[in-house]
């Protein structure tokens, strides 16, 4: 039986006290989760324990970190369903396995005219490393559009875009910023029928809803350990393995060769040929802790709480009036992310003084410029839940915009 009131006791940080003696109210999960004691404790228990570089020391203990690490690839595989753990390449956020795809695909297999196909709602990390791809191979960038008024991807605008010049496909699974859940079995089916690879950017599907990248068959897939309650410097990118063998390395040294001449140099097997350097051993320990964590709640459960909390969020926030909430309010479609406006109480201000209440929410771009600029705002306030949350949270959030809304009418005062 999920219950976050008990769940909630796993995560020391949230015993916190702010601003004097303010119980701490999280409500940035999608910027990066919180810790349970659970991946707390492996971590610790890893460098007390089990600390060695990996792959590389013919001792006890270098086999039994390499035993950890290996494991915990085991783990975040079987997580989001891969067939196995040889597609799963262990980095270090999102981000590197995005600019992994990339720096490695990208580079070597786009040619002048070809077309990447970007939705207008991705985060930067899924635009940026492509706009420089595009730089030095001639690719063209593509938008698929959003609709504003749906907070849904335009698709119906789909089977026009992709032609024969489309090589790429490039989607989110779920919105930072709007919350958006996309169909992504459909793109990709759409993408492949049209001979497109798709790559998936789940930052903030990964963390909470049921993913499977097989059932949803992604050419690649992108996921953050930090936004999953695992720890920073943590994340992974998984990949059909055939992909993985056709594209070049993204980093290079380290564990990642066969063979080194002077002059050249043949590669590792995968998933170890994207593994330069000595990769996050014990962040990647970690991850393995939470995806431990996340399946014994069960992704089912993980995905209802925060559906029923987003749901409760909109109806007190509609109920304050003068809200505006961007993105879809039909939850079949929507996870645990709300962007708002309230008044014209521009969000860097509301984020500021909710926070002398002791409620964390976003405020800011959120690092999807073109998004922003399609909604027609500079910033949102954004609140994002998690396992660990609780309506109470939500009914901390909705007073302090309650006194947030007074100050700016001149009647009340910060609470200090
Ligand atoms: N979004 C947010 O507050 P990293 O940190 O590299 O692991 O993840 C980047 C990233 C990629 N894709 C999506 C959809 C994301 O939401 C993020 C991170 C944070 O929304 C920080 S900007």
């Amino acid at each position: 039986m999920f219950d976050a009131h008990v769940i909630r006791k796993d995560f020391p940080i949230l015993e916190k006290r702010v601003h004097g003696d303010k119980p701490l109210v999280y409500l940035d999960s999608a910027a990066t989760s919180q810790h349970p004691r659970q991946v707390i404790n492996t971590i610790s228990d890893f460098y007390e324990h089990s600390n060695a570089n990996v792959h590389r020391g013919v001792y006890a203990l270098g086999e039994e970190a390499t035993q950890r690490y290996e494991g915990a690839r085991d783990k975040v595989a079987a997580f989001i369903g891969a067939p196995g753990p040889q597609g799963l390449v262990f980095v270090r956020s999102a981000t590197e396995a995005l600019n992994t795809v990339a720096g490695g695909w990208g580079r070597k297999f786009l040619k002048p005219g070809d077309e990447v196909l970007i939705s207008e709602m991705e985060h930067h990390s899924n635009l940026v490393p492509w706009q420089m791809i595009a730089g030095a191979t001639g690719a063209k960038l593509v938008p698929l559009p959003v609709n504003i008024e749906t907070g849904l991807l335009d698709l119906d605008a789909l089977p026009a875009l992709l032609t024969e010049r489309t090589k790429l496909v490039c989607v989110t699974q779920m919105s930072n910023v709007l919350g958006t859940i996309n169909p992504i079995r459909q793109i990709a089916d759409a993408a492949h029928a049209a001979g497109a690879l798709v790559l998936v950017d789940g930052a903030q599907g990964a963390p909470h809803i049921p993913t499977d990248v097989v059932a949803m068959d992604a050419d690649f897939y992108a996921l953050s350990g930090h936004k999953m309650l695992g720890p920073t410097g943590s994340g992974a990118l998984w990949a059909k393995p055939e992909h993985l063998e056709a594209m070049d390395p993204f980093l290079g040294g380290g564990e990642m060769i066969r063979e080194v001449w002077f002059d050249r140099s043949t590669y590792n097997e995968i998933p170890y040929k994207f593994e330069a350097g000595t990769p996050p051993i014990a962040p990647a320990v970690g991850l393995g802790a939470a995806c431990d964590y996340l399946t014994d709640l069960g992704m089912d459960a993980v995905h209802e709480h925060e559906v029923e909390l987003t749901r409760y969020a909109i109806d007190r926030l509609d109920d304050l009036g003068e809200v505006t909430i961007h993105g879809p309010r039909d939850m079949s479609v929507k996870g645990g992310v709300v962007s708002f406006w309230y008044g014209d109480i521009h969000p860097h201000d509301l984020g500021t003084i909710v926070d002398t209440f002791g409620v964390c929410i976003r405020a800011g771009h959120h690092c999807a410029q073109p998004l922003m600029r399609r909604l027609g705002v500079p910033a949102t306030a954004r609140a994002s839940f998690n396992v660990y949350n609780t309506t109470e949270d939500i009914d901390a959030l909705i007073d302090a915009l309650t006194h947030a809304k007074e100050i700016f009418a001149g009647g009340g005062g910060l609470p200090f």
